[in-house]
């Protein structure tokens, strides 16, 4: 039997094997390559796709790992990142609306503040500035025969699984490219990486000359090290404010439903760049918030997802310790479910507030839009619990520190059934400027 050091040879000769028929110019080395600056070059553009399982939070992660890589470019190279149209995600099942994609970021985010971290377009505006293509693709994945040992790499290789491309009898490539049916990329290459963000930039400058570049599957560009990394990814997330719509009809509710303003609850909102707030300087508005995540958590985490039962005593406890009587629901349950969860907590005189829009607003708003409303009024709260390892519940977490609440009012889970009621509680997320 081959002992781990054998194993890893065999591994690495089946790499090399695997990537024969490429050029050796293809094997890119980062420590090789220092960027050379040059102040007068054109514009260039960094486009980028995620893979199509991923959810609304996850991908709002990976945005700011690829707005982190355009703002380091930037600092030697003029480049623009083009935002990934939204659509298609697997939780927008919402029927009354009948096609969820091509929707455009400024939908959900304030641009101007996204824009003030790196320079960003709409995918549509690059359309009309570049045209339906992009020159060179690149479909991101692991090395084959996985990891031998943490180093940086990157390698143009033959694609380890079957590409969602194909080769048109012009030569161009077609893809989904966010249901744009025109759209094609010149060429096509499967590239292993190993490599955090960084390592990207001096790629992008010296090995490629292409003035677009598509980076499909991102969420393998990783970050780093959070404790050297921490400040660049508050810095990206404060840039993601939510569409000053949406936020609008969040403090309609608030002030309708929940006796809640920015005033008296201490959370006005500046421009990002000049918001600096202290732990404790928010108070919130005289409600609880709860995140609760049903549907496919019943199965991915089924033990610590609590009953309906459980839950309503865990939030009865919270609300009797914090002397408040309002609840705010934020939950991706079927109706049924949440009507019923709202009848066990009436019993104890508490009234439970949903956001449900009107047929025609939820068109409009389309399920992320709705989505972002819930986190925003559960970002408003005087005290917030979440659900286990959601990113939806995380993503509040962040809004929250963003407006300077008190950790022990944003950090709290619902704990399972079997866990009981200490069970532990989510990691404290500092916010670093
Ligand atoms: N409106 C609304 N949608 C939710 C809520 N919880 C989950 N969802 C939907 O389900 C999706 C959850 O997927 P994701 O964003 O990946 O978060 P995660 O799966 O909880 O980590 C969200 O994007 C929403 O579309 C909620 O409280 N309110
Ligand atoms: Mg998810």
């Amino acid at each position: 039997m081959a002992g781990p050091v054998d194993l890893q040879i065999l591994l690495l000769l089946l790499c090399v094997h695997q990537c024969q028929g490429h050029s050796n110019e293809n094997l890119y080395q980062a420590k090789d390559n220092l960027p050379d600056y040059s102040p007068s070059k054109p514009t260039r553009y960094l486009l980028y796709d995620v893979n199509p399982g991923e959810g609304f939070n996850l991908r709002r992660d990976v945005y700011m790992r690829v707005a982190n890589l355009v703002k380091f470019l930037n600092e030697d190279e003029p480049w623009v990142l083009v935002l990934p149209p939204w659509g298609r995600l697997y939780h927008w099942q919402s029927h009354e609306i009948p096609l969820q994609s091509k929707i455009s970021w400024k939908h959900f985010f304030d641009i101007n503040s996204l824009a003030l971290h790196a320079p960003v377009m709409e995918f549509e505006d690059y359309i009309k500035a570049m045209g339906n293509k992009v020159e060179r693709l690149f479909y991101l994945q692991r090395f084959k025969g996985g990891w031998t040992k943490w180093e940086e790499k990157m390698e143009i290789c033959d694609c380890v699984e079957e590409p969602r491309y194909h080769q048109l009898a012009n030569g161009k490539w077609r893809g989904q490219f966010f249901g744009y049916e025109d759209f094609v990329a010149d060429k096509f290459d499967c590239m292993s990486t190993q490599a955090y963000l960084l390592t990207f930039k001096p790629f992008l400058m010296k090995n490629i000359t292409a003035r677009s570049v598509f980076l499909d599957r991102a969420e393998s560009m990783i970050h780093g090290q959070y404790s050297e990394w921490s400040r660049e990814w508050w810095t990206a997330r404060r840039s993601m404010v939510f569409a000053k719509p949406l936020r609008d009809i969040g403090d309609k509710f608030r002030k309708e439903f929940l006796d809640s303003d920015d005033i008296s609850d201490k959370t006005e909102l500046e421009v990002w760049t000049n918001m600096k707030r202290n732990h404790g300087d928010a108070k919130g508005g005289p409600y609880i918030a709860l995140h609760f995540r049903r549907k496919d958590y019943l199965y991915a985490h089924g033990k610590e997802v609590p009953s309906l039962e459980i839950a309503a005593k865990q939030v009865l406890k919270y609300l009797k310790k914090y002397n408040l009587k309002k609840l705010f629901l934020a939950t991706d349950a079927p109706n049924e479910e949440a009507e019923e969860f709202m009848n066990i907590l009436k019993k104890s005189q508490i009234k439970t507030y949903r956001y449900r829009p009107s047929i025609d607003n939820l068109k409009e708003l389309k399920d992320g839009g709705v989505a972002i409303i819930d986190q925003y009024i559960c970002a408003h709260a005087r005290v917030f619990i979440g659900s286990y390892v959601s990113t939806f519940t995380f993503r509040i977490h962040e809004e929250r520190e963003i407006l300077g609440f008190k950790q022990e009012a944003t950090f709290n889970r619902l704990c399972g059934d079997e866990e009981g009621e200490e069970c532990e509680q989510p990691t404290k997320w500092d916010i670093k400027y």
